[in-house]
């Protein structure tokens, strides 16, 4: 074979043939192109050395037509007629039949009659009346149109996994609480909880999917429907965000649940374990290739179990060895969303926090923790509000205070201090030692260069009185790059010296992220998972931080704060 060429590499070019097909309403070709597909990423054999064989047309889908297109990927690395394809259908024209509403019969026509093949000249002739004319459109689909490139606008961008999951667990559970619904969850990268999420998944079966999907298109929070059918609908909900449903029958729900579920790669790497077992795995079932029936599979532990496999959480499942970890017994206990036994960063009203601390020790307690650390902010560069020396006694008299007359919760006296420029904590070290818990900082010049950034942050590592790393790598998903760190020096350091990582649970942080709690443990580092609330009812936020420690493989034993708080106090004082 003249070039290598993957086998991912060769489906991706069969998936784009059928994507241009169906633009160009060709019937039936564009199924079968994807069927071949389907087989080539799930063969674990290097698709080369079938071809050398000569054994392609023997593979499931590929007939004399697409066996002769893969030769000439095989030989020439592409593919003349997707190349034809692509200069027909014209570049640009993709993009519109992405748009909602749109679909590729109509981006070819409106391409075709009006020359339009973006975004923008789409909007454009929207915006100037001149699209009404054509068949099959109205006055009003001008309107939706317009709508519906905003929607896609955003769409390109992610939306945050915190400020999703409350929205799609309200949709969830209107949708159980439906009579004709029998199972329902969520589905998707929101299942797996990765930070940040493309649109919300949802997974039910029932016997009457219309009046399920009548339901959910019918729901306040929807402001467009962007198609509703029997197995799916799409709609857009108020913040912009896309939200798929499909409902399947009850016997089909496990295996949909787990390839809903995904992640994409995930599921090749599982599939293809399928086929070497000699069934073969899809979204419709477990089909035995012999007998050609469809195996009864009631839930996602059994299909797992049928494939010989432990049950796999949502959060592993991204193909980063979960499955062989699985096969060889060694999957991680991971940390239980309800092991976390305190909080060790909170924000009061004595800093920028909402909540006083006696509401936010109330709240600590109703949640079952037996301690809370208190680590407002210390005074620094922009942080007017922080507390100085004498603030931060005044307070701690407060506080012993409450723990004299609260029971069932202990309250620690912390700080966040910031880390200066040179890495020392902006607070003498008389006052820190007093403290139960320090955490340190950066919250400014956080461009700095790596090596001194590293060096920085090193050496607030190696302070005697700093116990916790707080945020990190100061990133802010979507909006800000992680700082320029040395981070296996920054997690071998922390090792060393018992300074815990944070992972910091607030939305738009979760900082450490979950391959970087991945890489630190491997270190020998020890986590905190602290919810950096600012207000009482954001201590739950503390869920998001754990799922990204489950997704980082890490299990209770990593982290301080599952732990009784006088093994934290003999822990941090090393
Ligand atoms: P997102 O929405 O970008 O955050 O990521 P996901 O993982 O939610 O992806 P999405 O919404 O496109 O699809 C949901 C799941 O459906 C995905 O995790 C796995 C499954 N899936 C979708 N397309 C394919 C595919 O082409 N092949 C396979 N094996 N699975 C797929
Ligand atoms: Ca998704
Ligand atoms: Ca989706
Ligand atoms: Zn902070």
């Amino acid at each position: 074979m003249a070039v290598p060429v993957s086998n991912r590499e060769v489906a991706a070019i069969l998936y784009e043939v059928a994507d241009l097909l169906e633009m160009k309403d060709v019937k039936f070709k564009p199924a079968a192109y994807r069927r071949a597909a389907h087989t080539i990423e799930t063969v674990a054999e290097d698709i080369g050395r079938v071809a050398e064989r000569g054994e392609l047309e023997d593979l499931p889908g590929v007939g004399t037509h697409i066996a002769g297109k893969l030769k000439e990927i095989l030989e020439s690395g592409k593919l003349g007629y997707l190349e034809r394809l692509k200069a027909e259908v014209g570049p640009g024209v993709r993009e519109l039949a992405e748009i909602g509403g749109i679909g590729p019969k109509k981006a070819m026509l409106l391409h075709q009659k009006l020359g339009i093949g973006n975004a923008d000249q789409l909007e454009a002739a929207a915006r100037a009346g001149k699209i009404r004319a054509l068949p099959g459109f109205k006055e009003k689909s001008e309107a939706n149109i317009l709508a519906s490139i905003a929607t896609h606008r955003q769409r390109a961008g992610r939306s945050l996994l915190g400020r999703m999951l409350p929205v799609a667990e309200a949709i969830r559970a209107r949708l159980a609480a439906h009579p004709a619904v029998r199972q329902v969850s969520l589905a998707g990268s929101l299942r797996r909880m990765k930070e940040t999420i493309g649109d919300i998944d949802i997974l039910a079966s029932s016997a009457e999917p219309d009046a399920v999907m009548a339901a959910f298109t019918a729901l306040p929070e929807v402001t467009r429907i962007l198609g509703r059918g029997t197995t799916k609908s799409s709609v857009v909900i108020d913040p912009g965000v896309q939200v798929d449903l499909r409902v399947v029958e009850e016997g089909q729900y496990a295996t949909a649940l787990q390839y809903f579920t995904g992640s994409k790669d995930h599921n090749i790497a599982l599939r293809r374990r399928a086929l070497e077992r000699g069934w073969s795995l899809s979204e419709y079932g477990l089909k035995d290739e012999k007998s050609k029936k469809n195996l009864a599979v009631s839930t996602e532990e059994e299909l797992y179990r049928i494939l010989g496999l432990p049950f796999i959480e949502p959060e592993l499942r991204e193909n980063r060895g979960e499955i062989e970890a699985a096969e060889s017994g060694t999957l991680p206990a991971l940390v239980p969303y309800n092991a976390p036994a305190g909080d060790l960063h909170v924000h009061s009203d004595w800093s920028d926090g909402r909540d006083s601390i006696r509401t936010l020790a109330l709240a600590a307690k109703e949640r079952g923790y037996r301690y809370l650390a208190i680590c407002d902010h210390a005074r620094g560069p922009g942080i007017e509000k922080g507390l100085d020396a004498g603030k931060i006694g005044e307070q701690r008299a407060v506080i012993e205070q409450l723990n004299r007359e609260l029971g069932g919760i202990v309250l620690l006296p912390g700080i966040e201090c910031n880390i200066g420029p040179d890495g020392n904590p902006d607070l003498p070290p008389d006052v820190l030692k007093d403290l139960d818990i320090v955490i340190a900082s950066v919250h400014d010049s956080l461009r700095m260069k790596g090596e001194e950034m590293t060096q920085r942050v090193l050496a607030a590592i190696h302070h005697e009185h700093v116990d916790i790393l707080g945020h990190p790598t100061g990133r802010l998903l979507l909006r800000r790059e992680p700082s320029d760190l040395d981070l296996p020096a920054i997690f071998r350091a922390a090792a060393d010296q018992h300074v815990a990582l944070e992972i910091n649970s607030s939305p738009s942080r979760l900082d450490l992220s979950d391959t970087n709690c991945r890489k630190a443990r491997d270190a020998g580092a020890v986590f905190a998972i602290n919810s950096d609330a600012h207000a009482a009812d954001e201590l739950g936020e503390i869920r998001l931080g754990i799922a990204t420690a489950r997704r980082g493989w890490l299990t209770a034993e990593d982290i301080v704060n599952t732990r009784p708080a006088g093994d934290l106090r003999g822990w941090f004082r090393r």
